[in-house]
């Protein structure tokens, strides 16, 4: 219970001095007033609930790294990779290094790594990956439920990172040399350096329709600029730069594209956020019970397990699909996985 008190008849005595009274004034108090921390007309206890409200804006397609933000707070703007003081979060693993498979259009764990350099001459490091490829939404889509799958099966977990348009959405970052970006491009990816005076050059996007794969795009020693290639008439990140009629590829320079899918949870190199369950019917019981029984609620979770995510996200997920049915055109809603 709470108590309120009054303000002392102060004022009074203020009065009376102003007015030249020498008169000893006693002061006095209101008695305590007692009230209800509970609905007065409330009958029984219920849990508390929140309700979590997400915006739909675009510019949660943007790049969750834009070289123009204090990502640490310590005052200085973070125009470049600084492995040494910021994790990066997103869907690989900052101390795991990953091989781009071909045949299988994705990155694959290879190796465990302490300081986030990977050895391997065909090794990226995860950190390095996140720092490129991650979007606003990508990162939020891990804090709910662990990311979005484009597979989940009983024996392996594939992520992918969202569309982003070939428009404004779409967005690039250039390495020069190590005395301009401040570290070593071969200790955290498959590149060497660039040949001097040029400069490799990355770029976000998904080419053609959002059907397509989400691409990281690789332009190596390039004369161009990075806003040659994405600051353009539309469509940005193509295989054209500063105009439609001018080829990027110049000389040796060539676009390597890598999807941006990532196999996690992989036996012995697991990411911070793996987790597997035993028995999937019991969980799906546990979510249904959770969503207290609705009708879309049974609908969803007649759906076979997610695995390898704890319980409390997939039912965050499955509250999140249910209350963002229609996300904007270019926002595809995180895929229910069967
Ligand atoms: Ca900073």
């Amino acid at each position: 219970m709470k108590t309120l008190r009054t303000f002392p008849a102060i004022a009074v005595a203020v009065n009376m001095l102003a007015t030249g009274l020498l008169a000893i004034v006693s002061t006095s108090q209101a008695a305590p007033l007692n009230l209800s921390d509970n609905p007065l007309f409330a009958s029984q206890s219920a849990p508390p609930l929140t309700l979590m409200t997400m915006g739909r804006d675009h510019k949660l397609y943007y790049e969750a790294y834009n070289d123009a933000s204090d990502l640490n707070g310590d005052g200085v703007l973070d125009t470049t990779y600084k492995p040494d003081i910021i994790d990066y979060y997103g869907y690989f693993g900052s101390n795991i290094c990953y091989v781009y498979a071909v045949g299988n259009n994705r990155f694959e764990p290879s190796s465990a790594t302490t300081d986030k350099r990977c050895s391997g001459s065909s090794e990226w490091s995860g950190d390095f990956l996140n720092y490129l490829t991650t979007s606003r939404i990508d990162a939020l889509r891990k804090v709910f439920y662990g990311g979005t799958r484009s597979v989940d099966t009983s024996s392996e977990t594939v992520l992918e990172r969202s569309y982003i348009p070939q428009d404004a959405h779409s967005w690039g970052k250039e390495y020069t040399d190590i005395a301009t970006n401040g570290f070593d491009i071969r200790e955290y990816s498959s590149l060497n350096l660039p040949v001097s005076g040029h400069r490799h050059l990355f770029a976000n996007t998904t080419l053609v329709s959002e059907n397509d794969a989400p691409l990281l795009r690789v332009l190596n020693d390039s004369d161009f600029r990075v806003w040659e290639w994405l600051s353009k008439e539309r469509p940005v990140a193509g295989n054209s730069c500063i105009n439609g009629g001018t080829s990027c590829e110049q000389g040796a320079s060539r676009i390597t594209d890598y999807v941006v899918r990532v196999r996690v949870c992989v036996s012995g190199r697991l990411e911070a956020n793996c987790q597997a369950y035993p028995n999937g019917t019991a969980n799906l019981s546990a979510c249904c019970k959770a969503m207290a029984k609705t009708t879309a609620c049974t609908s969803v979770c007649s759906l076979a397990p997610m695995r390898k995510i704890p319980l409390a996200a997939y039912c965050v997920k499955m509250s999140v699909l249910l209350l963002t049915k229609s996300m904007p055109m270019t926002a595809p809603i995180p895929r229910l996985l069967a």
